[in-house]
């Protein structure tokens, strides 16, 4: 085991310089669905407020999630990890939701992508926690049971994958307004049509995943105003670079 460096116990003697030493905000990520929303919110806030920041993209096949300097940074062992090396010491960031809610708190000050109204806030916390509580767990098990799995099991496919559709249910009547007022929503936070938000981030970027996932087009068929929030989303600009090539590569890890 490392012993703590002596400035912070945040830091070991093994932490990547690019970590230790970065000026402000740093992002440790891979561009999975859950690296993906941190990444979506970095870039939108780039281009409504200027915001900087600095990013390792890391190759969790290689298990660096697992070593000590990173446990010290996330316990869970697990990317994203967001640090903030503005304060004294760092502030690290565990599980991606709260991330994103972390730099909204600090960085949205205008609430462009999340709300200043107690109510419209709770809304969109709920959407938000829906999808990382009740929506990833069953899509990440459905992949790892329907993909990955060398031995396919028929029980856990059918079980997430039902529940997977049942989620996305949800998100269609939330949408369409099937179940409150009748009309649709063009995102799941916000008064009248919605406004874009971290609720949105949060949870797009899995469900993109619906093919991959093992979802046929007739299954998803089903969800239209779910479909067309995909597409509406795929189109901003900021999302199309937080997929992009930016965050494809893995960075070397120099001490
Ligand atoms: N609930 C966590 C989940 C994080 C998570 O599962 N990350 C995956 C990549 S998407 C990971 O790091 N897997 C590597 C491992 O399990 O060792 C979050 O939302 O941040």
């Amino acid at each position: 085991m490392s012993p703590p460096s002596p400035a912070s116990s945040v830091y070991t003697t093994d932490t990547p310089a690019r970590v230790r030493d970065a000026p402000g905000l740093h992002l440790i990520t891979q561009s999975t669905p859950n690296g993906q929303k941190v990444q979506i919110l970095l870039e939108e806030l780039a281009d409504v407020y200027g915001l900087q920041w600095t990013t390792t993209v890391v190759d969790i096949s290689t298990n660096v999630q697992k070593s000590e300097w990173f446990l010290r940074l996330n316990p869970n062992g697990r990317i994203p990890v967001l640090v903030d090396n503005t304060r004294s010491p760092p502030h690290c960031i565990m599980e991606s939701s709260a991330e994103l809610a972390y730099l909204a708190a600090k960085m949205d000050k205008k609430h462009i992508f999340s709300f200043d109204d107690a109510l419209e806030s709770s809304t969109c916390l709920q959407w938000l926690f829906f999808w990382h509580g009740s929506g990833a767990p069953y899509h990440g098990q459905l992949i790892h049971f329907g993909i990955l799995a060398k031995e396919k099991l028929p029980y856990a496919i059918t079980r997430f994958s039902n529940e997977l559709l049942r989620v996305f249910g949800v998100l269609e009547m939330r949408l369409s307004g099937s179940q409150s007022d009748g009309k649709a929503r063009d995102y799941l936070a916000g008064p009248g049509k919605g406004t874009y938000s971290i609720a949105d981030m949060g949870t797009w970027p899995w469900i993109t995943l619906w093919q991959f996932a093992g979802i046929t087009s007739e299954q998803m068929s089903a969800f239209p105003h779910l479909l067309g929030w995909l597409e509406r989303i795929a189109a901003r600009p900021a999302v199309q670079r937080a997929m992009g090539d930016k965050y494809k590569k893995a960075d070397t890890l120099k001490l």
